[in-house]
């Protein structure tokens, strides 16, 4: 099945504990949903769905979905995405954005989160981006500090 992203956009230099494998989301990567649920809603997605709207991320060419895959059983323990988002500003810089971060609740404490950020932004600095953001949960803050990130700017949101 097809990836999202080239695979050789991934940083080689972190390791991996050993029985899983770092790699990015596949078309056929349906479980991918199972494991969003533990973070938010996802609502019912067919695997029809599914597909079209991997489709769309991969055309878009901004989408890093990094899914941690544990190689026995080929189930996604953890995953992460990294959008890249373009602007005018900053020379047309690029902005990234750190979303969706979710380990399987049988893998915390295993560090699985740290590898995920230590990867995306590894990634975020290759492809130039000139600042990198996300938004979580107030209890997170000094988690995510440790990634070089600093509390800034008020995030404010409307729900439809
Ligand atoms: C968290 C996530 C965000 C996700 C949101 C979903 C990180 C760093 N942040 O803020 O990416 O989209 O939760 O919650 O993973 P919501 O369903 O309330 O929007």
């Amino acid at each position: 099945a097809p990836s999202l992203f080239d695979e050789r956009l991934l940083p080689n230099n972190i390791s991996i504990p050993d029985g899983f494998r770092l790699r990015p989301l596949r078309r056929d990567d349906f479980g991918y949903l199972e494991l969003l649920k533990q973070l938010t809603s996802v609502g019912f997605i067919n695997q029809l769905e599914f597909r079209k709207r991997f489709d769309a991320m991969k055309r878009a060419k901004s989408y890093y979905i990094v899914v941690l895959e544990q190689i026995g059983s080929s189930k996604i323990v953890g995953a992460a995405t990294l959008l890249i988002e373009f602007k005018y500003i900053h020379e047309a810089g690029q902005r990234g954005r750190i979303e969706d971060v979710v380990v399987d609740a049988a893998m915390r404490g295993k560090k699985v989160g740290v590898l995920l950020n230590e990867v995306l932004v590894d990634m975020a600095k290759l492809i130039g981006v000139y600042k990198l953001s996300l938004e979580c949960k107030t209890e997170l803050i000094p988690f995510y500090e440790k990634f070089g990130y600093s509390k800034n700017l008020h995030f404010l949101d409307q729900r439809f």
